[in-house]
């Protein structure tokens, strides 16, 4: 006679919630107090050259997020499936270097023996259709991973694709459980990653509906939550975990002009002004279809010559004096918010890699 589960997953979203520890800032990251004293940014800007400063992504590991990794830790071990959704616009910098432990693969992402891990390259609609086929050629390929999927969890595009994989680790599952004896039951998938990604957006539109709370800004779910997506599927909604130390900091300055770590722990200007100087070196900065010299060109009311004898403080500082009166943070987050608003084009931060 076929055995129910009898480890049933906990459906409630209180049970197991993650509160904030009381030491977080804005978003759940906050600045450390020598850091904030130093960081005066307008006269740090005018101060020196670009490359003398670092981004102050000081506070790496909050309460919170320690807190929920802990307990995500504790929820994998009951599932079958982990789907890590990275931000296609830096696909590089939100691979979690975490991933291949919490599929319990001996530290291989594509070692056969764990959970199935699905790689989900969400926010497709903000970057370039050539760029994105590179992105899934380079993980599938160069990096050997399974089960790579293009998704827009705004839009929808690419969901049914991850359901149908979903499903077929269903059948896998179930199957082995009826051999053994054991009632059949619902996949349980763990949909993880950095903060903003999209994971809740993609949850939601797997379910079909509003389940799980989903914003523009980092550090929305603080809670891990089961969600029932039919008779088959089960998700788990988890906060977007860091990892604990990040030695990278072009990683730690894309995750900030993506918007994917919180606001509190870097300064606007800075990070803008560094993303104008890595626009440059892009590829598609001077593409030959919807390159991104043009926008800028259009949106700023600057021209090419003056936008290449440029450095970083010095764009920030003419659109601060053109158009903010002066104000270097709120032209940074201008310009910061144009780039995460899609509005100075579609572009990937990361080029794939050579090798
Ligand atoms: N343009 C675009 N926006 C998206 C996409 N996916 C999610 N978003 C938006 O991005 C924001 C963040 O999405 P969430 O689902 O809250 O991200 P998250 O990974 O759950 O974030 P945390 O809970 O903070 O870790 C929301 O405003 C979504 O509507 C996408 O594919 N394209
Ligand atoms: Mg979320």
């Amino acid at each position: 006679m076929p055995v129910p589960d009898n480890e049933a997953l906990p459906f409630s979203t209180t049970g197991n919630g993650i509160d904030g520890e009381g030491r977080m800032g804005v978003n759940g990251f906050e600045k450390n107090a020598e850091e904030r004293t130093s960081s005066s940014s307008s006269s740090s800007f005018r101060a020196g050259s670009f490359n003398a400063k670092s981004v102050r992504l000081v506070q790496w590991y909050p309460g919170h997020i320690a807190r929920a990794e802990r307990l995500l830790r504790d929820q994998l071990k009951n599932v079958d499936c982990v789907v890590e959704v990275r931000d296609l616009r830096i696909p590089l910098a939100t691979s979690h270097p975490d991933v291949a432990a919490w599929l319990g693969n001996g530290g291989n992402k594509n070692n056969s023996s764990g959970k199935l891990h699905i790689t989900v390259l969400n926010r497709s609609d903000m970057v370039d259709e050539r760029e994105r086929s590179k992105w899934v050629s380079y993980f599938k390929h160069k990096m050997k991973e399974r089960h790579v999927i293009v998704t827009d969890a705004k839009s929808g595009r690419g969901i049914e694709h991850v359901k149908k994989i979903a499903l077929s680790v269903a059948k896998e599952v179930n199957e082995k459980r009826i051999q053994k004896g054991l009632l059949a039951r619902p996949v349980r998938t763990a949909v993880v990653g950095y903060p903003n990604v999209g994971k809740s957006a993609l949850i939601n539109r797997l379910v079909g509906k509003k389940a799980c709370a989903s914003a523009p800004r980092p550090g929305v779910t603080r809670d891990l939550r089961w969600v029932r997506v039919s008779e088959e599927i089960d998700l788990l909604d988890s906060p977007g975990v860091l990892p604990p130390r990040m030695s990278d900091q072009d990683a730690a300055n894309r995750l900030a002009m993506a918007n994917d770590i919180g606001e509190a722990s870097y300064e606007a200007s800075e990070v803008a002004a560094r993303l104008f100087e890595e626009m440059k070196l892009l590829p598609s900065w001077r593409r030959e279809k919807g390159n991104i010299e043009s926008v800028v060109m259009k949106r700023y009311k600057m021209s090419a010559k003056e936008m290449e004898e440029m450095n970083g403080d010095m764009f920030i500082e003419k659109i601060a004096m053109s158009t903010c009166g002066g104000d270097f943070e709120r032209a940074g987050t201008k310009v910061l918010n144009d780039f995460r608003g899609g509005f100075l084009g579609k572009f990937c931060l990361e080029v794939t890699p050579a090798r």
